[in-house]
């Protein structure tokens, strides 16, 4: 089948009790028994709901997985991947990864015992030189947030295999109608299903999809046993928008292109990241392992005031956290999703005071343009 098809039908069957069409929201706690170990299969809410089952299917099969594991956010799926690893164990990261990410590992994770090493993946190299014999995961964003940078997931993956490590991929920006990690070898993908596969601005999910049957035991126990499972009603929500994937993710995209090619010669732009433009360093490679270049971009500045004045401005584009929603918003990764990282390292990698990123709804292009003209006329006033 092809995606557009899957993504409207995978993972649903008419409800078998009344033939809805429509996989019905089953907004119970818990499931009658006919008697001691006599049931459907169904027996508590946390362990076992439709509604959750029909949208792990769903995102799994676009991802082209077998398994799919969903939580009750992005970082609740992060965590249950840590559930992989022991104290004593090493973890090798992108650096630059979503502030929460971050967060999540180094505030909360080295304390019992797992360490981390930040490397910049646009180079796989320093994979293999950051591998020590405690090393259990490869965790790689990309394109990372907020910096548009591009890990090539075929040779990264196949380092992790040859030396028997798993690899991770938050593909959360690209959304499998974009980019299929486990096509390229990866072991398992995450996603904040927050983000495109949601796309209203609605829901607060997470979702990890596999082909390993190991990981997927686990990760199943994990979300069993700690319990950050989504609701059903969510899980409903997000099959709702999965249906509307591709025809969304196309828009964002064309939309994303059409500004990034309007911000590139404006003055006002001192630097611009998007990896659909010819002078994004990993152009090649991105139009190598993606299907298109998705709504993320960010640009920089080069002043902080006149960044505050210019977030302030802008009309359409709504200065909110979270991205990914048909509406367009902006943000300051600085003070904002990327607060949590010591500020010289958030300098390090790019994200400065200054830049500004934008999550490219699909309204009208010339009406998104628009309100940047006006918001950058406001300041030169
Ligand atoms: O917010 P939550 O659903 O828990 O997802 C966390 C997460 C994971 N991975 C990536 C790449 C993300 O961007 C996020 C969340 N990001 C934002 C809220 C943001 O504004 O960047």
């Amino acid at each position: 089948m092809g995606f557009a098809t899957d993504a409207i039908h995978a993972g649903q069957i008419p409800d078998p009790t009344t033939g809805a069409v429509m996989t019905p929201i089953y907004m119970t706690t818990t499931y009658a028994q006919e008697g001691l170990h006599e049931h459907k299969g169904y027996e508590y809410g946390r362990t076992h709901n439709f509604t959750r089952a029909a949208m792990e299917k769903n995102i799994a099969k676009l991802e082209n997985g077998k398994f799919g594991i969903a939580f009750s956010s992005g970082v609740a799926a992060i965590q249950a991947l840590l559930g992989l690893v022991k104290a004593g164990d090493h973890v090798i990261v992108s650096d630059n990864v979503y502030g929460g990410t971050y967060r999540l590992f180094e505030k909360i994770w080295t304390d019992y015992g797992i360490k981390f090493s930040w490397v910049d993946m646009s180079d796989v190299n320093n994979i293999t030189d950051a591998i020590s014999e405690n090393t259990k995961l490869v965790y790689i964003e990309t394109p990372t947030n907020p910096m548009l940078n591009i890990t090539d997931i075929r040779s990264a993956a196949k380092i992790a295999s040859d030396n028997k490590l798993v690899s991770i991929v938050d593909n959360t920006f690209m959304t499998p109608y974009f980019q299929r990690p486990l096509e390229l070898g990866a072991d398992i993908v995450v996603h904040s299903s927050t983000k495109y596969l949601n796309g209203h601005s609605d829901v607060i999910g997470g979702i990890v999809v596999t082909n390993n049957d190991k990981i997927n035991e686990r990760v199943r126990y994990i979300q069993n046993a700690a319990g950050a499972v989504p609701s059903p009603f969510d899980c409903w929500l997000i099959m709702r928008s999965t249906k509307t994937l591709h025809v969304r993710m196309k828009q964002h995209n064309e939309n994303a292109l059409v500004l990034a090619n309007y911000l590139k010669n404006k003055e006002f732009v001192k630097k611009i990241f998007y990896p659909g433009l010819i002078s994004h360093p990993q152009h090649e490679l991105a139009k190598k392992q993606m299907f298109g270049f998705g709504g993320m971009l960010s640009i920089d500045l080069g002043d902080f005031k006149l960044t505050k004045h210019f977030l302030k401005s802008t009309k359409i584009f709504t200065l909110a956290e979270s991205l990914g929603g048909v509406e367009s918003l902006v943000c300051h990764p600085a003070s904002m999703t990327h607060a949590s990282l010591p500020p010289e390292e958030r300098e390090r990698i790019g994200i400065t005071d200054s830049l500004v990123r934008l999550s490219v709804g699909i309204e009208d292009v010339d009406d998104l343009i628009e309100d940047i003209e006006q918001a950058i006329l406001q300041l030169v006033k």
